[in-house]
């Protein structure tokens, strides 16, 4: 008897198979390599220890009498528990909190004009990657959906050397030195003296430091939009952040800044939802990721990148160098140059997830830095920091973190967890005695770094091309639609109530009046605050750019509004539910990659009031409160007038339809579905029209399971009416 449980692959039991396979074919070096390390058990496999002595009793420890103390001699006993002991590595400083997935990545046509780097050569090779996404402020235990910039850290394993592309999805940074870096963390991160708020930007700390360090000006302005909330890692894009430089076979430099645009769209949860997944699921993306590759529906993201001539570095009105700037794409376009699947789960969470060690300084021949003063203390920051985290220099040796070409010929030697074994009698250069080896690859083969020019004073000091503190935030706020904006306006008073110091909430709107005066207004009155206690900077707001339409994330270049990939669709059922229509419904969106889940009162399997073609049943894949609302994209209601009667009498029941409701999610119910409905009231009365994304039907033919997807493509109906005013 096939259930619709085994019809989407059971991800909800944890199945493992789907996205194990993909990549086991021996098309990926990285995955390849990794085959040397697994352990598998196997039918017949015995208990060992480290040492490799068979283990005749794990369950009791050796003891003097069989109720006297334990020995100090049980050995097996202390080498379990002092193993257990030492299990826990330092979390990282920043993005403690992630989740990785294996995958590759294909240039579309060969970028030799623009760099030599191999992995832009030939779009038939597959570059194994390994992504880990992030939050940046939690530690390893918080929850994926607070607000907060998320990592989008990509390790390509090249035949040249690893290249790590270690980007964020918002594309400028809060601050512009590195040397005001240290200092941005420890005003986000909980308060030193109470460890409070976890994972949050809402209090005073963070608030105190950005609204006097106001170049944070502009990246504050994504962090309280919708940016901040993404629905799924694999609906969230990416960026290099810093300006890079690609170099070509001739030793042209030109200026680059990497994009990742996910093919799934760019779609946000809703601030209310997000605080409720915090608690019902605090794994949420976590989980949306692995399901989504273990379904076979991989995630997808296409590298863009813009591209400046090296006589344009002074063209513009920002610094290239300044990493609180984006080039807007009406200056420079995004040209998109290849793309990335993500096709395979880790197999240990720790071994790989956790170990694996980025670094912006891990770069190939054809790729160089630019002189932007954030990169340039990001190079020497990550190497460092995985000593600590990692217990040494040897972190390149871990297998996640090993290149797939040969690495470590040279005369580093030894230090903590040293695993390959150079043989011969020399570690040094120039040696004779072992006929000079290893050689430098030179020029032709090795890294060269571009002979830019560079002359100076030293001098600390912040170059006045760097200045402008506020206009690219204007962009960014006239770019959005009216609903985002509306979502900043909140984001900023639920943040601010946060702050308890009024005098930080009296400098936001200060500092807010340099960005737009609606802004600033709507944002004072919700805090109760006059207005601005000081005249804005002269000159400010300065509105020199033209809304860029690709920074609203409902702009269709980087949300097409045409598949339902990776969203999960509650079907509210009981016992007597038409099981005909819920197959019927289920087909369409799993085929366009949904996971339609049956959300009931009790777990088990329903009885259908319509007999089900080849014997199929329908299994529960949820309770209402184990899969709530919020954790799903949207909310079908089929017939069956038992399964009505049973939803309608329960108040959980109802709390989901309208909460989905308030959340302008897609709500479909077909037959005595509709009576659902009806009685909470989203039905008007006769002749009137439907709420936007509401559908209804007498069956549930394909038609109507089409329109059904071609709302969910729509994602949210934020221009639903009243929803403000519905208590739920
Ligand atoms: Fe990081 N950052 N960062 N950062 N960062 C780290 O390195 C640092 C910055 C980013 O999944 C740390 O291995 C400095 C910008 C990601 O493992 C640390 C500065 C961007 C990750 C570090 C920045 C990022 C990190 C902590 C300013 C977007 C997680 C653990 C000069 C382009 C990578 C670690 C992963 C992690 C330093 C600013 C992205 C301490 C000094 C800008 C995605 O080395």
């Amino acid at each position: 008897m096939e259930t619709i449980k085994e019809a989407i692959k059971g991800v909800a039991s944890g199945n493992t198979s789907a996205g194990k396979t993909g990549m086991d074919k021996g098309d990926n070096d990285k995955i390849r390599q990794l085959e040397q390390y697994r352990i598998r058990f196997k039918e017949g496999d015995t208990m060992t220890t480290n040492q490799g002595l068979s283990i005749a009793d794990d369950k009791n420890s050796l003891k003097a009498g069989i109720r006297g103390p334990t020995l100090m001699e049980d050995f097996i006993l202390r080498e379990k528990m002092q193993h257990f002991d030492h299990e826990r590595i330092p979390e990282r400083v920043v993005h403690a909190r992630g989740s990785g997935a294996h995958g590759h990545f294909q240039v579309y046509k060969p970028l030799t004009h623009l760099t030599h780097a191999a992995v832009f050569q030939d779009p038939a090779k597959k570059t194994p990657v390994f992504v880990r996404f992030s939050t940046v402020q939690g530690a390893r235990g918080s929850a994926d959906t607070v607000r907060d910039t998320r990592g989008f850290a990509v390790k390509f394993y090249t035949e040249e050397g690893n290249w790590d592309l270690v980007g964020n999805n918002m594309p400028i940074f809060f601050v512009q030195d590195t040397i005001k870096f240290m200092d941005l963390i420890h005003a986000v991160k909980p308060e030193q003296d109470w460890e409070v708020p976890q994972a949050s930007s809402a209090h005073n700390t963070f608030w105190d430091f950005v609204t006097q360090q106001t170049e944070t000006m502009h990246h504050v302005m994504w962090l309280m939009s919708d940016r901040a909330l993404p629905r799924s890692y694999a609906m969230m894009q990416g960026f290099g952040v810093n300006t890079f430089k690609m170099i070509n076979a001739e030793g042209v430099a030109r200026f680059v800044k990497f994009h990742w645009i996910p093919l799934a769209g760019t779609n946000s949860l809703m601030w209310d939802e997000c605080q409720k997944i915090a608690g019902k699921n605090p794994d949420f993306n976590r989980q949306d990721l692995w399901e989504a590759i273990e379904t076979g529906n991989y995630p997808q993201y296409e590298l863009g990148i813009q591209v400046v001539e090296e006589a344009d570095e002074h063209k513009f009105p920002f610094d290239l160098l300044d990493a609180t700037k984006i080039i807007p794409e009406e200056l420079v376009p995004v040209q998109r140059i290849g793309k990335l699947t993500l096709d395979r789960n880790p197999d240990n969470f720790f071994c790989e997830t956790e170990q694996v060690a980025f670094c912006t300084a891990h770069l190939v021949p054809g790729l160089d830095f630019s002189n932007d003063p954030l990169l340039q203390g990001r190079i020497f920051s990550y190497q460092d920091t995985q000593i600590t985290r990692l217990g040494g220099p040897n972190f390149h040796e871990i297998p996640i973190n090993q290149p797939v070409c040969p690495f470590q010929i040279n005369n580093q030697r030894q230090g903590a967890h040293k695993k390959m074994i150079h043989c011969g009698k020399t570690s040094y250069d120039i040696n004779a005695i072992q006929k000079g080896l290893p050689r430098e690859a030179g020029p032709a083969k090795g890294f060269v770094s571009h002979a830019e020019r560079v002359d100076g004073n030293k001098i600390r000091q912040r170059s006045p091309s760097f200045a402008d503190h506020f206009s690219q935030a204007t962009l960014f706020w006239k770019s959005m639609s009216a609903i985002e904006q509306d979502h900043i306006v909140s984001a900023f008073t639920f943040e601010l109530s946060k702050v308890t110091m009024v005098e930080i909430r009296q400098r936001l709107v200060n500092m807010l009046q340099n960005v737009d005066a609606t802004l600033m207004r709507r944002v004072a009155t919700n805090l109760g605050i006059d207005g601005p206690t000081e005249p804005a900077l002269p000159g400010y707001p300065k509105d020199i750019y033209a809304p860029s339409p690709n920074l609203s994330q409902l702009s269709p270049l980087i949300t097409p509004k045409n598949t339902i990939k990776g969203r999960k669709v509650a079907v509210l059922a009981a016992d007597g539910v038409d099981g005909a229509a819920v197959l019927a419904m289920s087909a369409p969106l799993l085929a366009g990659g949904a996971m339609p889940q049956i959300v009931s009162l009790r777990m088990g399997q329903l009885k259908s009031s319509t007999d089900l073609e080849g014997g199929k049943a329908l299994e529960v894949n949820a309770l209402l409160l184990g899969l709530p609302s919020v954790c799903v994209d949207a909310v079908y209601i089929p017939g069956g007038k038992e399964s009505v009667t049973a939803l309608l009498k329960d108040g959980q029941a109802q709390h989901y339809v309208m909460e989905a409701y308030i959340h302008c999610k897609p709500i479909a119910a077909s037959a005595e579905g509709v009576e659902v409905l009806s009685r909470l009231g989203l039905i008007p009365k006769a002749g009137g029209q439907l709420p936007l994304g509401v559908y209804v039907a007498d069956s549930a033919t394909a038609d109507f399971a089409a329109m059904f997807i071609s709302g969910m493509m729509k994602h949210r109906f934020f221009e639903r009416k009243l929803i403000d005013t519905i208590p739920a």
